[in-house]
């Protein structure tokens, strides 16, 4: 197992579609180990293949809390097959990608996705809460979608400036 470096914007990789993984062989196995690694390393809730490079359609998420047994998720080939439409939540999100910057992002309250674990076997389920927010923040990336895109143009582009500022003072 092996940390990878995330991805951080405005990274031209993070903008691209994910493809769907179509063989679950060893070394996808080895991808999730490692994107669990850096996810907690991070640390983070969730974490998109993407933001570690690597453009398929796979996102694994632990919502557990500190005091919590662990809970590791892995979703391969994600699909949302229902939201609850007008039922909306709103949440202060971050993202790894866009490190120390927060926004409240509104998002269907839940939402009913089809996936298939890391052994290939496919399951449906039924989420709400964080859960349901962070599963929809992940498939966001696999589209090449960030949180800041469903802000507005005034608040993305402060946001945007905020980062940069912070990187160039880091030298990141
Ligand atoms: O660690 C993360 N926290 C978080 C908080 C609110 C909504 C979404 C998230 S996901 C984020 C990790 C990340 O960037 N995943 O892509
Ligand atoms: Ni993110």
């Amino acid at each position: 197992m092996a940390m990878r470096p995330i991805l951080i914007a405005p990274d031209p990789r993070l903008k691209q579609k994910s493809t769907p993984v179509e063989v679950f062989d060893a070394d996808l196995q080895c991808l999730i180990d490692d994107m669990f690694e850096t996810m907690y390393a991070a640390p983070g809730i969730g974490l998109a293949a993407i933001q570690v490079g690597v453009a398929k359609r796979l996102l694994v998420i632990d919502i557990s809390r500190e005091d919590e047994e662990k809970a590791p998720r892995v979703f391969i080939n994600p699909e949302i097959v229902w939201t609850s439409e007008g039922e909306l939540s709103t949440y202060e999100e971050g993202c790894l990608s866009v490190p120390e910057q927060y926004a409240e992002v509104q998002r269907p309250s839940r939402v009913r996705v089809s996936y298939r674990d890391r052994d290939g076997e496919a399951h449906e389920e039924e989420m709400e809460g964080l859960l349901a927010t962070c599963i929809q923040h992940e498939m966001d990336h696999l589209e090449g979608i960030l949180f800041v895109d469903h802000l507005s143009l005034a608040r993305r582009s402060m946001l945007m400036r905020k980062l940069a500022k912070s990187r160039k003072f880091a030298r990141v």
